[in-house]
Protein backbone atom coordinates (compact mmCIF):
# COMPACT_ATOMS: atom_id res chain seq x y z
CA UNK A 1 0.00 0.00 0.00
CA UNK A 2 1.61 3.49 -1.34
CA UNK A 3 0.48 6.64 0.65
CA UNK A 4 -0.85 9.01 -2.07
CA UNK A 5 -1.33 12.83 -1.35
CA UNK A 6 -3.86 14.95 -3.36
CA UNK A 7 -3.88 19.12 -3.14
CA UNK A 8 -6.52 20.07 -4.57
CA UNK A 9 -6.50 23.35 -6.35
CA UNK A 10 -10.06 24.06 -8.24
CA UNK A 11 -13.48 24.53 -6.73
CA UNK A 12 -14.45 21.21 -8.58
CA UNK A 13 -11.33 19.26 -6.97
CA UNK A 14 -12.55 18.89 -3.60
CA UNK A 15 -16.44 17.96 -4.63
CA UNK A 16 -15.33 15.53 -7.44
CA UNK A 17 -11.96 14.75 -7.45
CA UNK A 18 -11.60 13.66 -3.63
CA UNK A 19 -14.66 10.75 -3.74
CA UNK A 20 -13.56 9.91 -7.36
CA UNK A 21 -9.57 9.49 -5.90
CA UNK A 22 -11.21 7.55 -2.50
CA UNK A 23 -12.98 5.14 -4.74
CA UNK A 24 -10.83 4.48 -7.93
CA UNK A 25 -7.14 4.19 -5.64
CA UNK A 26 -8.22 1.11 -3.91
CA UNK A 27 -5.76 -0.80 -1.47
CA UNK A 28 -3.77 2.96 -1.48
CA UNK A 29 -3.93 5.16 1.84
CA UNK A 30 -5.13 8.63 -0.10
CA UNK A 31 -4.86 11.60 1.81
CA UNK A 32 -6.06 15.33 1.24
CA UNK A 33 -3.89 18.34 1.79
CA UNK A 34 -3.76 19.85 3.58
CA UNK A 35 -5.98 18.86 6.38
CA UNK A 36 -4.69 15.00 5.95
CA UNK A 37 -1.11 15.34 5.13
CA UNK A 38 0.41 14.01 8.28
CA UNK A 39 3.82 13.08 8.77
CA UNK A 40 5.32 14.14 5.10
CA UNK A 41 7.72 11.15 5.33
CA UNK A 42 4.70 9.06 4.79
CA UNK A 43 4.04 10.32 1.39
CA UNK A 44 4.91 8.50 -1.41
CA UNK A 45 3.03 9.94 -4.77
CA UNK A 46 1.88 13.54 -5.12
CA UNK A 47 -1.37 13.93 -7.39
CA UNK A 48 -1.61 17.76 -8.33
CA UNK A 49 -1.99 19.96 -10.93
CA UNK A 50 0.91 22.11 -10.16
CA UNK A 51 4.03 22.51 -7.45
CA UNK A 52 4.03 25.12 -4.71
CA UNK A 53 7.07 26.68 -2.86
CA UNK A 54 8.37 23.43 -0.72
CA UNK A 55 7.74 20.62 -2.82
CA UNK A 56 11.10 20.18 -3.89
CA UNK A 57 12.37 19.34 -0.51
CA UNK A 58 9.37 18.84 1.55
CA UNK A 59 9.01 15.41 0.86
CA UNK A 60 12.05 12.99 2.02
CA UNK A 61 10.20 9.89 1.18
CA UNK A 62 8.57 10.93 -2.43
CA UNK A 63 8.49 8.49 -5.11
CA UNK A 64 6.83 10.34 -7.92
CA UNK A 65 4.84 13.62 -9.08
CA UNK A 66 1.73 12.70 -10.88
CA UNK A 67 -0.01 15.39 -12.62
CA UNK A 68 -3.68 15.82 -13.38
CA UNK A 69 -3.42 17.07 -16.81
CA UNK A 70 -2.17 15.83 -20.15
CA UNK A 71 0.61 18.86 -20.54
CA UNK A 72 3.57 19.09 -17.99
CA UNK A 73 5.01 22.34 -18.81
CA UNK A 74 4.04 24.11 -15.26
CA UNK A 75 6.38 21.33 -14.09
CA UNK A 76 9.35 21.53 -15.99
CA UNK A 77 11.95 24.11 -15.10
CA UNK A 78 9.96 24.65 -11.91
CA UNK A 79 12.45 25.15 -8.91
CA UNK A 80 10.12 23.31 -6.87
CA UNK A 81 10.02 19.90 -9.33
CA UNK A 82 11.38 17.74 -6.73
CA UNK A 83 13.74 15.14 -8.52
CA UNK A 84 11.41 12.01 -8.75
CA UNK A 85 9.67 10.72 -11.60
CA UNK A 86 6.62 13.23 -13.28
CA UNK A 87 4.47 10.72 -14.68
CA UNK A 88 1.36 13.08 -17.10
CA UNK A 89 -2.35 12.06 -17.43
CA UNK A 90 -3.37 10.16 -20.34
CA UNK A 91 -6.76 8.79 -19.47
CA UNK A 92 -9.76 7.90 -21.89
CA UNK A 93 -12.01 10.58 -20.59
CA UNK A 94 -9.84 13.43 -21.86
CA UNK A 95 -9.31 12.09 -25.06
CA UNK A 96 -12.93 11.42 -25.55
CA UNK A 97 -13.00 14.97 -24.52
CA UNK A 98 -10.37 16.59 -26.91
CA UNK A 99 -12.22 14.90 -29.87
CA UNK A 100 -15.84 16.47 -29.11
CA UNK A 101 -13.96 19.56 -28.95
CA UNK A 102 -11.72 19.29 -32.14
CA UNK A 103 -14.87 17.83 -33.78
CA UNK A 104 -17.19 20.24 -33.12
CA UNK A 105 -15.00 23.47 -34.28
CA UNK A 106 -13.62 21.39 -37.03
CA UNK A 107 -17.42 20.86 -38.18
CA UNK A 108 -18.14 24.42 -37.12
CA UNK A 109 -15.72 25.85 -39.87
CA UNK A 110 -16.06 23.50 -42.25
CA UNK A 111 -19.73 24.16 -42.59
CA UNK A 112 -19.74 27.78 -42.20
CA UNK A 113 -21.74 27.79 -39.30
CA UNK A 114 -20.08 31.18 -38.07
CA UNK A 115 -21.00 33.24 -41.39
CA UNK A 116 -24.59 31.47 -41.87
CA UNK A 117 -25.55 32.80 -38.23
CA UNK A 118 -24.36 36.33 -39.70
CA UNK A 119 -26.57 35.65 -42.46
CA UNK A 120 -29.63 35.17 -40.51
CA UNK A 121 -28.64 38.06 -38.18
CA UNK A 122 -29.06 39.40 -41.13
CA UNK A 123 -31.86 37.57 -42.87
CA UNK A 124 -30.61 37.13 -46.06
CA UNK A 125 -31.34 33.74 -48.08
CA UNK A 126 -28.39 32.26 -49.96
CA UNK A 127 -28.50 28.72 -51.22
CA UNK A 128 -25.40 27.41 -52.00
CA UNK A 129 -23.62 23.72 -52.54
CA UNK A 130 -21.21 23.27 -49.15
CA UNK A 131 -18.69 21.36 -49.58
CA UNK A 132 -17.85 18.00 -48.31
CA UNK A 133 -15.49 16.89 -45.87
CA UNK A 134 -13.93 15.02 -48.72
CA UNK A 135 -12.75 18.33 -49.77
CA UNK A 136 -11.28 19.54 -46.83
CA UNK A 137 -7.88 18.84 -45.29
CA UNK A 138 -7.37 18.59 -41.75
CA UNK A 139 -3.86 18.89 -40.26
CA UNK A 140 -2.46 18.34 -36.73
CA UNK A 141 0.54 19.87 -35.55
CA UNK A 142 1.38 17.23 -32.58
CA UNK A 143 0.22 13.23 -33.38
CA UNK A 144 -0.04 12.39 -29.80
CA UNK A 145 -2.93 10.74 -27.80
CA UNK A 146 -4.63 14.18 -28.47
CA UNK A 147 -4.36 14.09 -32.01
CA UNK A 148 -5.25 10.37 -32.28
CA UNK A 149 -8.53 10.68 -30.61
CA UNK A 150 -9.81 13.75 -32.89
CA UNK A 151 -8.66 11.50 -35.66
CA UNK A 152 -10.79 8.57 -35.15
CA UNK A 153 -13.88 11.09 -34.69
CA UNK A 154 -13.08 12.97 -37.74
CA UNK A 155 -12.10 10.10 -39.68
CA UNK A 156 -15.93 8.83 -40.53
CA UNK A 157 -16.45 12.44 -42.01
CA UNK A 158 -14.13 11.50 -45.11
CA UNK A 159 -11.71 15.03 -44.26
CA UNK A 160 -8.50 14.46 -45.72
CA UNK A 161 -6.23 13.99 -42.79
CA UNK A 162 -2.32 14.37 -42.03
CA UNK A 163 -0.57 14.99 -39.48
CA UNK A 164 2.76 16.90 -38.44
CA UNK A 165 5.10 15.39 -35.72
CA UNK A 166 8.88 15.60 -33.73
CA UNK A 167 9.57 11.83 -34.95
CA UNK A 168 8.29 9.87 -37.84
CA UNK A 169 4.53 7.95 -37.35
CA UNK A 170 2.18 6.07 -39.19
CA UNK A 171 -1.29 6.19 -39.11
CA UNK A 172 -3.57 4.41 -41.58
CA UNK A 173 -5.61 6.82 -43.92
CA UNK A 174 -3.31 9.87 -42.46
CA UNK A 175 -0.49 11.65 -44.34
CA UNK A 176 2.44 11.74 -42.32
CA UNK A 177 5.01 14.22 -41.77
CA UNK A 178 7.49 14.55 -39.43
CA UNK A 179 10.13 16.97 -38.33
CA UNK A 180 11.06 20.40 -38.87
CA UNK A 181 12.11 20.66 -42.58
CA UNK A 182 8.24 19.06 -43.58
CA UNK A 183 6.55 21.64 -42.04
CA UNK A 184 5.94 24.00 -44.64
CA UNK A 185 4.83 21.28 -46.99
CA UNK A 186 2.31 19.96 -43.91
CA UNK A 187 1.15 23.46 -43.64
CA UNK A 188 0.59 24.23 -47.12
CA UNK A 189 -1.46 21.57 -47.29
CA UNK A 190 -3.71 21.80 -44.64
CA UNK A 191 -7.43 24.07 -44.63
CA UNK A 192 -7.70 23.28 -40.84
CA UNK A 193 -5.26 23.33 -38.49
CA UNK A 194 -5.35 21.93 -35.34
CA UNK A 195 -2.58 22.48 -32.67
CA UNK A 196 -2.07 19.68 -30.46
CA UNK A 197 1.77 19.95 -29.97
CA UNK A 198 3.21 20.15 -26.06
CA UNK A 199 4.36 23.24 -24.68
CA UNK A 200 8.29 22.85 -24.98
CA UNK A 201 11.33 25.12 -25.82
CA UNK A 202 10.68 23.95 -29.71
CA UNK A 203 6.99 24.66 -30.12
CA UNK A 204 7.38 28.15 -27.79
CA UNK A 205 6.08 30.53 -30.67
CA UNK A 206 5.43 28.23 -33.93
CA UNK A 207 2.64 29.78 -34.51
CA UNK A 208 3.36 33.06 -35.96
CA UNK A 209 3.68 35.20 -39.08
CA UNK A 210 5.18 32.76 -40.95
CA UNK A 211 4.12 29.71 -40.24
CA UNK A 212 0.59 31.04 -40.11
CA UNK A 213 1.22 32.31 -43.91
CA UNK A 214 2.29 28.72 -44.91
CA UNK A 215 -1.35 27.90 -44.48
CA UNK A 216 -3.33 28.07 -47.86
CA UNK A 217 -5.80 31.71 -47.74
CA UNK A 218 -8.55 31.22 -46.45
CA UNK A 219 -7.34 28.35 -43.65
CA UNK A 220 -8.39 28.12 -40.03
CA UNK A 221 -6.77 27.65 -36.85
CA UNK A 222 -7.88 25.48 -33.85
CA UNK A 223 -5.63 25.85 -31.01
CA UNK A 224 -6.43 23.68 -27.89
CA UNK A 225 -2.52 22.95 -27.21
CA UNK A 226 -1.42 26.04 -24.69
CA UNK A 227 -1.08 29.57 -25.46
CA UNK A 228 2.56 30.44 -25.92
CA UNK A 229 2.96 28.20 -28.97
CA UNK A 230 0.98 31.21 -30.60
CA UNK A 231 2.26 34.80 -31.64
CA UNK A 232 -1.45 36.40 -30.73
CA UNK A 233 -0.23 39.60 -32.85
CA UNK A 234 0.62 37.36 -35.98
CA UNK A 235 -2.82 35.74 -35.76
CA UNK A 236 -4.56 38.89 -35.72
CA UNK A 237 -2.41 40.63 -38.66
CA UNK A 238 -3.72 37.02 -40.21
CA UNK A 239 -6.99 37.40 -39.47
CA UNK A 240 -7.58 41.00 -40.38
CA UNK A 241 -5.55 40.01 -44.04
CA UNK A 242 -8.02 37.28 -44.30
CA UNK A 243 -5.17 35.26 -44.56
CA UNK A 244 -6.84 33.32 -41.75
CA UNK A 245 -10.62 33.08 -42.16
CA UNK A 246 -11.26 31.96 -38.18
CA UNK A 247 -9.59 31.13 -35.02
CA UNK A 248 -10.61 28.81 -32.41
CA UNK A 249 -8.50 29.27 -29.11
CA UNK A 250 -8.70 27.50 -25.88
CA UNK A 251 -5.66 28.48 -23.93
CA UNK A 252 -3.33 31.46 -23.44
CA UNK A 253 -0.59 33.38 -23.08
CA UNK A 254 -2.58 34.56 -20.00
CA UNK A 255 -5.21 32.44 -18.16
CA UNK A 256 -8.31 33.75 -17.81
CA UNK A 257 -7.36 35.82 -20.99
CA UNK A 258 -7.47 39.28 -19.74
CA UNK A 259 -10.72 41.38 -20.33
CA UNK A 260 -8.80 44.04 -22.65
CA UNK A 261 -7.24 41.66 -24.62
CA UNK A 262 -7.91 42.04 -28.61
CA UNK A 263 -9.21 38.39 -28.82
CA UNK A 264 -12.23 38.70 -26.79
CA UNK A 265 -14.06 40.86 -29.28
CA UNK A 266 -12.81 39.66 -33.07
CA UNK A 267 -15.62 38.36 -34.73
CA UNK A 268 -13.42 35.72 -36.49
CA UNK A 269 -12.43 34.34 -32.79
CA UNK A 270 -14.24 31.98 -31.15
CA UNK A 271 -12.75 31.76 -27.41
CA UNK A 272 -13.12 28.93 -24.60
CA UNK A 273 -11.95 29.08 -21.30
CA UNK A 274 -9.28 25.96 -21.44
CA UNK A 275 -12.19 23.30 -21.38
CA UNK A 276 -11.40 21.61 -24.48
CA UNK A 277 -10.72 18.52 -22.74
CA UNK A 278 -10.63 18.20 -19.04
CA UNK A 279 -9.61 14.93 -17.21
CA UNK A 280 -12.45 13.54 -15.75
CA UNK A 281 -12.00 12.25 -11.98
CA UNK A 282 -13.63 8.56 -12.17
CA UNK A 283 -11.46 7.27 -14.95
CA UNK A 284 -8.77 9.56 -14.53
CA UNK A 285 -8.49 7.87 -10.75
CA UNK A 286 -8.37 4.31 -12.38
CA UNK A 287 -5.51 5.74 -14.80
CA UNK A 288 -3.89 6.99 -11.43
CA UNK A 289 -4.01 4.08 -10.00
CA UNK A 290 -2.70 1.75 -13.01
CA UNK A 291 0.37 4.28 -12.90
CA UNK A 292 0.81 3.77 -8.86
CA UNK A 293 0.60 0.33 -9.30
CA UNK A 294 3.24 0.05 -11.74
CA UNK A 295 5.52 2.58 -10.30
CA UNK A 296 4.84 0.07 -6.72
CA UNK A 297 6.12 -2.61 -9.32
CA UNK A 298 8.94 -1.14 -11.04
CA UNK A 299 7.30 -1.02 -14.13
CA UNK A 300 7.17 2.12 -16.27
CA UNK A 301 3.37 3.91 -16.61
CA UNK A 302 2.39 5.23 -20.23
CA UNK A 303 2.32 8.49 -18.47
CA UNK A 304 6.02 8.96 -17.65
CA UNK A 305 7.02 12.31 -18.58
CA UNK A 306 10.95 12.18 -20.63
CA UNK A 307 12.48 15.35 -19.15
CA UNK A 308 14.97 15.70 -22.23
CA UNK A 309 12.36 16.40 -24.41
CA UNK A 310 10.04 18.23 -22.02
CA UNK A 311 7.12 15.86 -22.57
P1 LIG B 1 1.57 13.45 -26.60
O1 LIG B 1 2.86 13.54 -25.86
O2 LIG B 1 0.86 12.17 -26.65
O3 LIG B 1 1.83 13.93 -28.11
C1 LIG B 1 2.59 15.05 -28.41
C2 LIG B 1 2.82 15.09 -29.91
O4 LIG B 1 3.51 16.31 -30.24
C3 LIG B 1 3.70 13.95 -30.42
O5 LIG B 1 3.26 13.51 -31.66
C4 LIG B 1 5.07 14.62 -30.56
O6 LIG B 1 5.93 14.06 -31.53
C5 LIG B 1 4.66 15.99 -31.01
N1 LIG B 1 5.74 16.96 -30.78
C6 LIG B 1 6.31 17.33 -29.63
N2 LIG B 1 7.29 18.23 -29.84
C7 LIG B 1 7.34 18.42 -31.18
C8 LIG B 1 8.15 19.21 -32.03
N3 LIG B 1 9.12 20.00 -31.54
N4 LIG B 1 7.93 19.14 -33.36
C9 LIG B 1 6.97 18.34 -33.86
N5 LIG B 1 6.17 17.55 -33.11
C10 LIG B 1 6.36 17.59 -31.79
O7 LIG B 1 0.65 14.61 -26.01
P2 LIG B 1 -0.96 14.67 -25.98
O8 LIG B 1 -1.47 14.40 -27.33
O9 LIG B 1 -1.48 13.86 -24.85
O10 LIG B 1 -1.17 16.20 -25.56
C11 LIG B 1 -0.67 17.24 -26.35
C12 LIG B 1 -0.89 18.57 -25.67
O11 LIG B 1 -2.26 18.93 -25.69
C13 LIG B 1 -0.54 18.62 -24.18
O12 LIG B 1 0.86 18.76 -23.99
C14 LIG B 1 -1.30 19.83 -23.71
O13 LIG B 1 -0.50 20.99 -23.84
C15 LIG B 1 -2.48 19.91 -24.68
N6 LIG B 1 -3.75 19.61 -24.00
C16 LIG B 1 -4.68 20.62 -23.93
C17 LIG B 1 -5.88 20.41 -23.32
C18 LIG B 1 -6.93 21.47 -23.30
O14 LIG B 1 -7.93 21.34 -22.62
N7 LIG B 1 -6.77 22.54 -24.05
C19 LIG B 1 -6.20 19.11 -22.71
C20 LIG B 1 -5.18 18.12 -22.86
C21 LIG B 1 -3.99 18.37 -23.48
P3 LIG B 1 6.45 12.53 -31.36
O15 LIG B 1 5.28 11.72 -31.81
O16 LIG B 1 7.57 12.43 -32.30
O17 LIG B 1 6.82 12.35 -29.93
C1 LIG C 1 -4.30 19.30 -19.88
C2 LIG C 1 -5.15 20.46 -19.91
O1 LIG C 1 -3.17 19.40 -20.34
O2 LIG C 1 -6.17 20.42 -19.22
O3 LIG C 1 -4.74 18.23 -19.42
O4 LIG C 1 -4.88 21.43 -20.61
Amino acid sequence: MATVLFRPTFDFDRPVWVPALRQGLTGHDVRIAPEETGDPADIDYLVLWRLTAGDRTGWPNLKAVLSLSAGVNQFMGHPEMPDVPLIRMIEPGLEHGMAEYVASMVLRFHRDHDRLRQEQDDKRWTPYIPPLATARTVGFMGMGHMAQACIDVLKPFGFALRGWSRSPRHYDDVECFSGEGSLSRFLAGTDILVCLLPHTPETENILNRQTLAQLPRGACLINAARGRLLVDADLLAALDDGHIARAALDVFHKEPLPSDHSFWIHRNIVITPHIAAISIPDTGALSLKKAIDQLEQGEKPEGLVDLTKGY
